[in-house]
Order: C-alpha cells, then sequence, then structure tokens
C-alpha cells in the first residue's frame, strides 16, 4: 500500500508492504524517490495502539460516540443561541488531512458564521502566507523539489533543513556531491547539522535577516544584476530601492554582526549564478518582522529575475505534512476558502457555492488572540483538533489557564494523554496515520494520498466524519451529508475552480469530477491542475504574470530588525527549534524508544564560556528562566552557539519531563501582519540547580514523580525510565510515591549510594540507583531485566547492582524470545554474519516469533554502511 508520511512538510511517499517489516520509503514518489529518514523509518513502531484515545469521554467517563457528538453539538447550540457565533471557535492544525480541514473550515465559516478558525499553522506559515501574497498576489509557492537538484547556489535561511526536512536535505546533499561546485550558503545564529556542508555560514545577528537581504537588493541594483525584463513586471521597484539605499556594505555587517567580507560573499554569489534557490523555514517565520523577512527574501528574487525556471526561486518550506493543505482550503482564520478573502465578492461567492446565506462576512481570531479572547471569556467554546496549543502556543501558562476558563473544550486527538487533552471536557477519538484516508499537499504544492491500511483502534473515527456529525445535530444535513472523503476532495476541487477563471493561484478543478477509483489511485500531482494543465504544475511564474489585479509582483520595503533586547536581570537570548528524532510534542515520536535514543532529555545548548560563567558543566541540571516562568532541563556544551544566546527544543511536555515546556518561557509577541509569534527569542537568565541526589528509576507504569527537583522520562521497551534529581533523602523520596509501600523490596546500600528492587507478586515492578551524582547503570541491561520474566537469584543480584553479573553487557535486547543482545548481534555480524538467517543460525535471534527481523535488517544495514 502507497501512502505518505504524517510528519514533515517534504511530504514524502511511504510503501508499507508487510505490517511486520519496517515500511519503506517509495521509489517513484517525486518528493523521495524511496528515501525516507529517522522519523519515517520508525513508522511502523508508532502503529501500536498503547496510548492511543480508544473512546470517546465525557469529564473522564467512557460515553458511546453518539452521546458524545449529541453533547457537542447541544453545548454549541447553546451557546450560540445565548452568545452568538462569534463565541465559538475551531482551532485546527496542519496535520489534519485536507478533507479534515475543508470540513472544519465550511462549519465554522459557513454555517455557522463566524470565522473564529484557526489553526497551529498561525505558529509556521502565516508569515510565508503574507509575504507571498502581498509579493505575487496570492499565496503561491513558485518552486519545486527538483529546484535543489539544479540550483548552483543554494541559500538555506532559518532552516535546519539537516533535522527538520531531511530527505529534501539528502537531496541537497546527493546534488552537492554531484556537483562539487554548488554552493550552500547557511544563514543561521547557530552552527546547526545542516552547517557542515556548507561553503558559507553567516551566523547573524538573531533577527537581522531583514537587513541582509535589504542589503542585497540595493547591492544588486548598484551591481547593475538587476534583471531588464522583469522590471515590467514589478511594481514598488523605485521606492523600495530608496528604502533599502540605507543598507550599505558597512552598515548591514555592523547590524547583522557579521563582517563585510562575509556579507560581500554571499551578496556575490547570490548576483553570478542565475540559479539561485533560497530554502526558508521559521528562523525567518516565527519572528517579529516575518511577513517583511519573507518579502526581504522574495524582493532579490524577483528584482534579479531569479524564478520561475528550474534551479531558481524563493522556496518557503512548509513544516507540517499539510501546511499547505491548510492553506488552500482556507484554514486560516483570516481566509475564507479556496484562496478567497472576505471581500464581498468573494463572501458571495463563496455563499452561493455552499448554499448558505450565514458565511462569515470577516476575518476571525488569530491563535494568540484566539486564546487571549477566550481568557477574557468571550469564547465560551472552542474545538480543538491534531494540535498540542497547551504546548506549542507561546505564553503556554496562560494557554492551560485559558482552557480552564472555557466553557466547553473539545478535543479530538489521537493519543489519550497530552497536556491539552488532560484539560478536554469531551475527547473524541481521532484515527491516525495508517487508519485515516485522504489528501495532503506538501511544500511544492504536491497533493499525496494518506491511505488507510489497518483497522481504526476502538472507536477512533475520522476527523471529518466528526465534524460531520456534529454539523448533521446542528441541523445542517445537507451540506454535510459525505459518506467518504473522496466526496468532500471533490467538493473542494470544485470549489477551486468556481467562477476562478485564472484569477486564483489555487485551482485544481480538473480533478472536481473525481470517481472514489480514480481518488484511491491518484498519484502526486502539483496544483495548480486544470483544463490548461490537467497534468498539474511543477514552476509557478514562468510566465511573469502574477495574481494582482495588475498582473503584476510587489517589491516591499524592508523592516526595521527586531532583536529582543537581553537585560541584567534576563542577560541571555533563548532562541527554540526542533531536534532530528522528535516531532514537536513527541505524542507519537516520544514513545519509539528507538528515537529517544538521539536525546532522551529536556536540554539546553549553552556556549562553553556562558556555561563556565555559571559553573555549569557538561549533564548538568540547570533551570532557565524567563520573566514568565522557568524550565529545567540537562546542560549540553555547544560551541556552534554564539555567546549570550543559548537553544532549547520544542518538544518536551508534561507527560515527559517535570518542567521543560519550553513555551511557558516565550512572550506572544507577534508579527503584527501575520499574527505568527516570535518564538525564537527570548531574553533568559540560567539557574543551576544542585541537588542532593540524583537517580534512575525503572518502572512497568508511568507515573508522575512528586515533589522531586527535576524528572525526566524516556519509554524503553517493556518499561518506563525516569531520570531524578532530588534534595533531602532519596530513599524517602521513593518510598512517598504512590503505590511505593505496597512493594517488597530487596536493597543494597554503600556510603550514599542507594540500590532497590521492587517487586509485586513475584514480578519485577521497579528498580531504584541514587546516589550523590547520577550512578552509572547498564542501561541495556536493566531495561531487559523488565521485558524477561524468568529471572535466577544471580540474575537479580546483579540487576541490584545494576549491571551484568560478568563479562560485558549485552546492550539493548533485540530478540527478546531468546534474550539476545545488541552487543552479541554486532559480534556476529563483524564475525561474518550477513542475513537474518544466518544470524538466526549463530544466536536463535530471530527465529521464534521473527518480529525482530526488522530492527536485526537494520543493523546488518548500519555496521555494514559503517563497515
Ligand atoms: N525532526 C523534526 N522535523 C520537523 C519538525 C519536528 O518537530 N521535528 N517539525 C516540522 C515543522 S511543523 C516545521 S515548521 C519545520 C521547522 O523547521 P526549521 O525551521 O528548520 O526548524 P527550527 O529548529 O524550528 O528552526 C530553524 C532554525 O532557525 C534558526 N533561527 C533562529 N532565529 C533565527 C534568526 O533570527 N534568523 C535566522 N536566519 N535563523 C534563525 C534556529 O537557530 C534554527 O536552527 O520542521 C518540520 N520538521
Ligand atoms: N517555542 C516554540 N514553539 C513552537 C515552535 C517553535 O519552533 N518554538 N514551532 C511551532 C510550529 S512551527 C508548530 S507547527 C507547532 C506544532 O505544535 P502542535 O501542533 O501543538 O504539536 P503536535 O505535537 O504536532 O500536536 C498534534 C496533536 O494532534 C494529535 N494528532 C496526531 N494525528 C492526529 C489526527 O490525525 N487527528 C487528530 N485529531 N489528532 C491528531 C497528536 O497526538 C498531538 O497531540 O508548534 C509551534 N510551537
Ligand atoms: S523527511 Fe519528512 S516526510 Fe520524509 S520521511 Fe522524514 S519526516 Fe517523513
Ligand atoms: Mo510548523
Amino acid at each position: 500500500m502507497k501512502t505518505t508520511c504524517p510528519y514533515c512538510g517534504v511530504g514524502c511517499g511511504v510503501e508499507v508492504k508487510d505490517l511486520n517489516q519496517p515500511v519503506s520509503g517509495d521509489s517513484l514518489h517525486p518528493a523521495n524517490y524511496g528515501r525516507l529518514c529517522v522519523k519515517g523509518s520508525a513508522l511502523g513502531e508508532t502503529l501500536s495502539s498503547e496510548g492511543r484515545l480508544l473512546w470517546p469521554q465525557i469529564h473522564g467517563s467512557r460515553v458511546s460516540l453518539a452521546a458524545a457528538l449529541d453533547h457537542v453539538a447541544d453545548r454549541l447550540r447553546d451557546i450560540i443561541a445565548q452568545h452568538g457565533p462569534e463565541s465559538v471557535a475551531f482551532y485546527g492544525s496542519g496535520q489534519l488531512l485536507t478533507e479534515d480541514y475543508y470540513t472544519a473550515n465550511k462549519l465554522m465559516k459557513g454555517f455557522i458564521g463566524a470565522a473564529n478558525m484557526d489553526t497551529n499553522s498561525r505558529l509556521c506559515m502565516a508569515s510565508a502566507v503574507v509575504g507571498y501574497k502581498r509579493a505575487f498576489g496570492a499565496d503561491a509557492v513558485p518552486c519545486c523539489y527538483e529546484d535543489i537538484e539544479q540550483a548552483d547556489v543554494v541559500v538555506l535561511v532559518g532552516s535546519n533543513a539537516a533535522w527538520a526536512h531531511p530527505v529534501a536535505w539528502q537531496r541537497l546533499v546527493q546534488a552537492k556531491s554531484d556537483r562539487p561546485d554548488m554552493k550552500l550558503v547557511v544563514i543561521d545564529p547557530r552552527r546547526t547539522a545542516s552547517c557542515d556542508l556548507a561553503d558559507l555560514h553567516l551566523a547573524l545577528k538573531p533577527g537581522s535577516d531583514s537587513a541582509l537581504f535589504a542589503g542585497l537588493l540595493n547591492w544588486l541594483s548598484e551591481q547593475d544584476a538587476v534583471d531588464a525584463e522583469m522590471l515590467p513586471h514589478l511594481m514598488n521597484v523605485d521606492a523600495t530601492l530608496a528604502a533599502c539605499r540605507a543598507w550599505d556594505l558597512p552598515k548591514v555587517a555592523a547590524t547583522c554582526q557579521l563582517s563585510e567580507q562575509e556579507v560581500l560573499t554571499f551578496w556575490q554569489w547570490f548576483a553570478a549564478q542565475p540559479r539561485v534557490l533560497t530554502l526558508w523555514c521559521m528562523g525567518i517565520n516565527q519572528s517579529q518582522t516575518g511577513s517583511d523577512n519573507n518579502n526581504a527574501i522574495i524582493n532579490a528574487h524577483l528584482l534579479s529575475g531569479k524564478m520561475g525556471y528550474a534551479g531558481a526561486g524563493p522556496f518557503s518550506l512548509t513544516g507540517q505534512p499539510n501546511a499547505m493543505g491548510g492553506r488552500e482550503v482556507g484554514g486560516l482564520a483570516n481566509q475564507l476558502a479556496a484562496h478567497m478573502g472576505f471581500s464581498d465578492e468573494d463572501v458571495d461567492r463563496v455563499s452561493r457555492f455552499w448554499g448558505s446565506s450565514c458565511v462569515a462576512r470577516q476575518p476571525g481570531l488569530t491563535a494568540v488572540n484566539l486564546f487571549k479572547a477566550m481568557e477574557r471569556g468571550e469564547i465560551k467554546a472552542v474545538w480543538i483538533m491534531g494540535t498540542n496549543p497547551a504546548v506549542s502556543m507561546p505564553e503556554g501558562n496562560r494557554i492551560a489557564k485559558a482552557l480552564e476558563k472555557c466553557e466547553l473544550v473539545v478535543v479530538s486527538e489521537v493519543s489519550a494523554r497530552s497536556d491539552t487533552a488532560d484539560l478536554a471536557h469531551v475527547l473524541l477519538p481521532a484515527q491516525g496515520w495508517g487508519e485515516k484516508n485522504g489528501t495532503v499537499t506538501n511544500s511544492e504544492r504536491r497533493i499525496s494520498r494518506q491511505r488507510s491500511f489497518i483497522a481504526p483502534v476502538g472507536e477512533a473515527k475520522p476527523d471529518w466524519w466528526l465534524l460531520a456529525q456534529v454539523a448533521q445535530r446542528l441541523g445542517f444535513a445537507d451540506a454535510f451529508a459525505w459518506q467518504h472523503p473522496c466526496e468532500i476532495f471533490a467538493e473542494h476541487a470544485a470549489l477551486s475552480g468556481f467562477e476562478n477563471a485564472g484569477r486564483r493561484a489555487f485551482d485544481i478543478s480538473a480533478l472536481a469530477t473525481i470517481t472514489p477509483e480514480q481518488y484511491d489511485q491518484l498519484a502526486p500531482v502539483q496544483w495548480p491542475i486544470n483544463e490548461l494543465v490537467p497534468g498539474g504544475t511543477a514552476r509557478l511564474f514562468a510566465d511573469r504574470h502574477f495574481f494582482h489585479p495588475d498582473g503584476k509582483a510587489r517589491l516591499l520595503p524592508p523592516a526595521i530588525p527586531v532583536t529582543v533586547q537581553t537585560s541584567e536581570r534576563y542577560p541571555l537570548l533563548m532562541n527554540t527549534g526542533r531536534i532530528r528524532d522528535q516531532w514537536h510534542t513527541m505524542t507519537r515520536t516520544g514513545n519509539v524508544p528507538r528515537l529517544m535514543q538521539h536525546y532522551d532529555e529536556p536540554f539546553v545548548s549553552l556556549h562553553p564560556h556562558d556555561a563556565e560563567a555559571h559553573g555549569l558543566r557538561q549533564g548538568d541540571i540547570t533551570r532557565v528562566q524567563s520573566a514568565l516562568g522557568w524550565w529545567s532541563g540537562r546542560v549540553v556544551i555547544d560551541t556552534g552557539l554564539t555567546r549570550g544566546q543559548l537553544f532549547i527544543p520544542m518538544h518536551w511536555t508534561r507527560q515527559f519531563s517535570a518542567q521543560a515546556n519550553v513555551n511557558g518561557l516565550v512572550s506572544a509577541l507577534c508579527c503584527p501582519e501575520s499574527g505568527q509569534p516570535a518564538l525564537k527569542q527570548t531574553a533568559v537568565r540560567l539557574q543551576p540547580l544542585r541537588p542532593a541526589w540524583q537517580g534512575w528509576l525503572y518502572l512497568t507504569d508511568v507515573m508522575q514523580p512528586q515533589e522531586v527537583l527535576y524528572w525526566s522520562r524516556a519509554p524503553q521497551q517493556g518499561a518506563q525510565r525516569y531520570v531524578l534529581a532530588g534534595q533531602a533523602q532519596a530513599a524517602d523520596w521513593l518510598m512517598q510515591q504512590p503505590g511505593m509501600q505496597a512493594l517488597q523490596w530487596q536493597q543494597a546500600q554503600a556510603g550514599q549510594q542507594l540500590h532497590r528492587l521492587g517487586w509485586h507478586n513475584g514480578r519485577l515492578v521497579c528498580a531504584f540507583y541514587a546516589g550523590p551524582a547520577l550512578p552509572e547503570i547498564d542501561h541495556g541491561f536493566v531495561a531487559c531485566a523488565f521485558a524477561d520474566t524468568s529471572s535466577s537469584p544471580q540474575q537479580r543480584h546483579a540487576l541490584l547492582g545494576g549491571r551484568p553479573a560478568q563479562g560485558e553487557s549485552q546492550g539493548r535486547t533485540i530478540c527478546s524470545c531468546f534474550g539476545v543482545g545488541e552487543v552479541a548481534i554486532r559480534r556476529a555480524i563483524e564475525q561474518g554474519c550477513d542475513s537474518p538467517a544466518s544470524l538466526g543460525a549463530a544466536l536463535k535471534c530471530g527465529t521464534n516469533c521473527g518480529s525482530c527481523i526488522p530492527e536485526l535488517k537494520n543493523l546488518l544495514v548500519t555496521l555494514r554502511v559503517a563497515q
């Protein structure tokens, strides 16, 4: 079965042949041609029903689906009747399928009649949408992934593609190795994994990108690097150039805190080649000048004419699998539908198409304002789907308070627990990847199918179905009568072409008559897809015709760069972002032990001097505090940072650590044009923690450790592992935790070092190792003891010591049936075993249930690559 990866906006094609085998890349999908990154290849490991939300719940109690849907519809109807349609809101996600998104948008804007439908794309793509619309008159990304292979100069701005868009990155790596003359410029205050391959890394001052690109525009015009043939297609050229004139080389270098030579080299490389591709992401969008940053980049491509052909253009990378699909349906509160806004003409057109007389006439509340209105009591009901705002929104603590204040909080989720789901009144079980069926659109406008290939767990339903059921109960049965996602897709396609006549970039009208069979067969295709271009379109604007009424593109004057001011109290500047193996708030990737191996705890990267100045060393625990709150995690020394700046990943939540949601620290300052929060800059200070003891706690079940300075959880095969830091006595702390009194204990104590095993009915349920410093134990060995129920007294004794009795550690258990560890398997491979069968013959691994064969294959591949 062919489907699409549900993680990043690269939108890789995935092939699932056998549920017992790892998934593989679809060799025919144009986004990845068979490649997958580590998250994509671990997709099979996320399919378990463990941790899934199986049934609807109201106030924590299981109810029938019908009762839950009735309740949601009744409460919405009452609240709307009492307080008007503006008192309810939907908060969606770029992780919904297009069909889900279309349904939510149609219900809120078309039939409830308010435009309070916003999405987590506000935190992600809103500035890019404004940038493209202002420049081109349409939210239309001109480029495609093939341009990565065709470019002579690739500029990566505010993007750590090596970790966040790994397959697009692999294409770049391949292209650069095929054509070593190709140049890569990385513009990022940090030296990231994406800098490994860079010919030039500009570690500019955070927030100063618009100066760098304003200077580039000025320099292009001074150097006569302007495209004379493009000029007749541009507006605002003189005014923009006049506004850029002040940005000469010395001023740009000083503002960006770069050397003049560095800046000039970038400008020269940009000017020298026709095939220049600029790729950008959150370092540009999540800024108080996010929209202007986008236009500063687009300006340079417009004036130099470097776009509309292979290998060139301004290419904003989308983050989520369906961020682009959300933009198509109008999922942002300031859009109506299908690239239409709130002009009288658009409202009238959409009203006629939907057959509704109450279509919203003005934009609704954008995410930050929506939650502020909730805090003020103005939003009384919210339905959150496919996103975890209690973690991902700035001023995270206020979001939780706002939700606590809201009369009705409905959350459709795949996970039973999330920081947001924990605050819901009504939980609706949504189908997840592998169960749901529909379409997504990636960064390059390519629509691909996500297909269902497993039965849904419990009573999980597609998001569109849950929405349509509520719509029907609200009295809109005719408009939400679909039986299959294909019907929704066809309607969406028809709306895109409705009275379009070439005025709206988003046009997939050629798919408006799609049949269920064709929908099932739909091959990945890039929009526009209409009568003129039925096979789709790789690149836009080759004809230099844009979507403003006069057909011309616009240049925009540059923004004055904004960097958050540090102070004596908060002297450091905090940056936030992603790590390679986790996805957002970890509801899926956090449960895959393999994906926890890269980083298994919340951490703060510090410049060595900043660490030293605070008496912190690698591996210490520290608090980070801003004016809004504090965070705690482990110190990682990173020489790639500029002094005075630190970096914290966005991923950890209450489900995984004590106080590790970085958004508890981040303020909700936004770009005024896009409403996108500036999540990359916060003034903070460090407060090292000096715990009395530190330790490891292995448990069979998840718990919420109490009264401890710091904890963090990392799931292992068969156990949950907590790392802890506390005050007072470790032994006292342990016995105060829920359920501990009831266990039978085995103990070993040497000085301040305490090791304990807790048994219940002869079964190991707890292992605890604590000391003044973090005890060194053999994690593979301890985790294995939880998976293996047959233990001898000698083994128990060794387990109490935290390492195997004699000889070496056996590493992670790979084959549970025969207890074969990674170390033995590695040795056998080194000694010549070259297939699961030969490993099985030598060690017996994989010869019983066979479920470790994929893992054996992975080891064979990785070791062979490494050799
Ligand atoms: N592994 C993984 N991949 C993902 C995701 C994930 O959660 N995990 N999420 C997906 C999503 S939704 C998104 S939006 C993308 C995000 O993808 P990226 O934007 O590439 O990822 P981030 O780590 O958020 O930020 C990128 C870089 O911006 C830099 N930066 C900070 N401030 C500035 C600045 O002022 N100027 C410049 N030029 N750079 C700056 C940061 O140092 C960081 O390296 O990733 C997608 N892919
Ligand atoms: N400080 C800081 N904050 C950030 C960012 C940053 O760089 N720094 N980046 C921002 C960006 S770009 C983004 S995109 C956001 C992402 O932030 P969120 O969208 O809040 O993060 P996710 O963990 O992806 O949340 C998705 C939720 O939907 C659930 N889910 C998964 N599949 C489905 C489904 O099919 N249906 C339903 N109903 N639910 C599903 C998951 O279990 C999960 O709880 O974070 C933003 N916040
Ligand atoms: S690059 Fe993105 S879409 Fe491709 S496999 Fe990795 S996470 Fe999935
Ligand atoms: Mo995102």
